[in-house]
């Protein structure tokens, strides 16, 4: 898989370089690209946002960076229309459903746009060019797509064959099929400061276990999540 991103704080996409994306990517499983927007500028100040027409408060970025930048990128792509990633707080809410589509994907692109939101014509553009889709992490603002588009990346890249070592550490997960919340874990020792590992665990009965454990994912769901469980409910 490819990606690139664009920003203007490119630096903020340094932690892709750590952990299991920065394996992946020295073992060529993923390629990532990042892309500083103010390159794509030519004059002294490099400005990459004006007012906004028709008034209001902040600052739009203008269109004309964005599309140099993207086409750069689409010159050097060998998928027919990449996909475009534009995180932003209005979008369509993102979830463990979309990491798996887009984790089948050749090459995703995300444009990072900070203050009041990017030129509505840029939207027009690109649709022509890629498959536009426009994601939030959910009901709440940051100041740019930067820390946003580090999620999604993390929770489509260690999708993505051979990125996570143990394919089963991705089955037994919080938000996989089965919609409930992971079962609490412990490790040694069996008694920490007075709290004990629950007896059950030590028991060495994979049944009674398994059983256990799938009592403490549905409470967990009930308590936490009882949106989650509703909606399981009316799955059955
Ligand atoms: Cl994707 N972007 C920004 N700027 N804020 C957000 C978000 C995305 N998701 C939630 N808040």
């Amino acid at each position: 898989m490819r990606i690139d991103i664009v920003s203007i704080f490119p630096e903020y996409l340094k932690a892709l370089d750590l952990s299991l994306l920065g394996k992946a990517q020295e073992v060529d499983l993923i390629q990532i690209h990042v892309h500083d927007l103010r390159d794509y500028t030519f004059d002294r100040h490099q400005t990459v946002d004006d007012t906004p027409y028709g008034g209001g408060a902040g600052m739009v970025m203008k269109a004309e960076p964005w599309a140099l930048a993207l086409e750069d990128i689409l010159d050097s792509s060998e998928s027919v229309k990449p996909t475009l990633i534009v995180p932003t707080p209005s979008g369509e809410v993102f979830g463990q459903p979309v990491a798996h589509d887009l984790a089948e994907l050749e090459h995703l692109v995300f444009a990072c746009g900070r203050y009041e939101g990017i030129d509505e014509r840029m939207f027009d553009w690109a649709r022509e060019r890629f498959d536009v889709r426009l994601m939030s992490l959910g009901d709440y603002v940051l100041n740019g797509g930067e820390v946003a588009a580090l999620a999604m990346i993390e929770a489509v890249g260690r999708l993505v064959p051979g990125v996570v070592g143990n394919p089963e550490s991705l089955v037994e997960e919080s938000h996989s099929e089965d919609g409930l919340l992971e079962y609490p874990v412990y490790t040694k020792p069996s008694s920490w400061r007075s709290y004990d590992v629950p007896e059950i665990l030590l028991s060495g009965d994979h049944a009674k276990i398994a059983a256990w454990r799938r009592e403490q994912q549905e409470e967990r769901t009930r308590q936490r999540r009882p949106d989650l469980w509703t909606k399981r409910q009316d799955m059955a």
